[in-house]
């Protein structure tokens, strides 16, 4: 009997609207109704930024934070839900402007290390051990802007500090090589494992791989899968789609290149990810001329995709690809695949 998979959403997955050109247009959605969709739509547990989780961390007392997401653990006992993880959100605050961890504002590097801390004091309060970390304005826009050797340093100063924070913490890496800023200093997963590599505890230094990231960097979703599955490392997924090198669009699963989607699917299944415990989580936007009452269906279907690219992923006929493999006749393998993802 194969593990079964477990799914995760983010609350941003279910959002208003709104993009860099226009205004929310459906009404905000209360936390209490995304942990109602999480049901709804059969997932098994929540991703939360530290303050979906505990909304004005930075106000509170160590002793108020832990209450709060105490409070929140319940809720989400209550409805039968897992913390998946928590990731510090340093992009939206003003002492992140220019970056936390890389920061040419010293005390906006020792914000954002603070910042982290409470984040791993929130993860552990709900009853999770994993940390993501979206270096997001960890980059420049002005290459001359930033040292990039010292950047390095600082980021694995950010990463040695959030481990020395608890010795049950660990860390995943979720690269991106652009977005919100023009080049990022963690832009793929090479790079995330190369840094884990150096941190004080590298065996608590894994990643986290989102397909529009890899598509972003020019690369196969599915190899950078296989290389951190195969170093024991991939310790999480947001899967999603993307049409070509442009903003981070969070299509639905498989909605540009249906393949692709496929090939994710396979090299999780031949990795056995599901074994590892880790879970499936979907980073996929809500189209923005969405009604409001159907705000989740992105998330239905990134899901169902997922289950039926398993189906296929297990019906595919090995031993004629491994036929075609073996007489290096490639283009029967390539029309054994398409025939194979076209049958009904
Ligand atoms: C941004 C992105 C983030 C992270 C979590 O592109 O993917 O939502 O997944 O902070
Ligand atoms: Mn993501």
């Amino acid at each position: 009997m194969a593990t079964p998979y477990r799914f995760t959403l983010g609350p941003w997955n279910i959002h208003p609207g709104a993009d860099p050109f226009g205004p929310p247009v459906r009404p905000p959605v209360p936390f209490d109704d995304v942990l109602a969709a999480a049901v709804d739509l059969r997932f098994d547990g929540i991703q939360f930024h530290d303050d979906d989780a505990v909304p004005n961390l930075e106000n509170l007392a160590p002793e108020a934070l832990v209450r709060e997401a105490r409070e929140m653990r319940k809720r989400l006992d209550d409805l039968g839900l897992v913390p998946e993880f928590v990731a510090p959100r340093l992009w939206e605050h003003t002492h992140g402007i220019d970056g936390g961890y890389t920061s040419n504002c010293p005390a906006a590097r020792t914000w954002a290390i603070e910042r982290s801390k409470r984040a791993v004091d929130v993860a552990l309060a709900l009853g999770c051990s994993l940390i993501v970390m979206w270096p997001a304005r960890e980059g420049t826009a002005v290459r001359e802007s930033k040292n990039p050797i010292a950047a390095s340093g600082q980021m694995l100063e950010a990463i040695d500090a959030i481990l020395a924070a608890a010795p049950e913490v660990r860390i995943a890496i979720e690269p991106k090589p652009n977005e919100p800023v023009d080049h990022a200093f963690v832009p793929t997963i090479g790079h995330a494992l190369a840094l884990g590599a150096r941190a004080s505890d590298p065996a608590r230094v894994g990643v986290l791989i989102e397909t529009a990231h890899a598509i972003l960097a020019g690369l196969d979703p599915s190899d950078e899968m296989g290389f951190a599955l195969a170093a024991g490392k991939l310790w999480s997924v947001h899967l999603n789609d993307q049409n070509g090198l442009k903003f981070d669009q969070d299509k639905v699963f498989g909605a540009a290149n249906l393949r692709g989607a496929f090939d994710q699917v396979r090299v999780l299944e031949a990795g056995r990810y599901a074994d590892t415990g880790a879970f499936i989580g979907f980073d996929v936007k809500a189209q923005r001329t969405q009604r409001a009452g159907a705000a989740t269906a992105h998330l239905a279907t990134s899901r169902r995709i997922f289950e039926l690219l398993v189906a296929k992923v297990r019906s595919f006929p090995e031993r004629q690809a491994a036929e075609c493999i073996a007489t290096r006749d490639y283009e029967s393998l390539e029309r054994l695949v398409l025939e194979h993802l076209l049958a009904a």
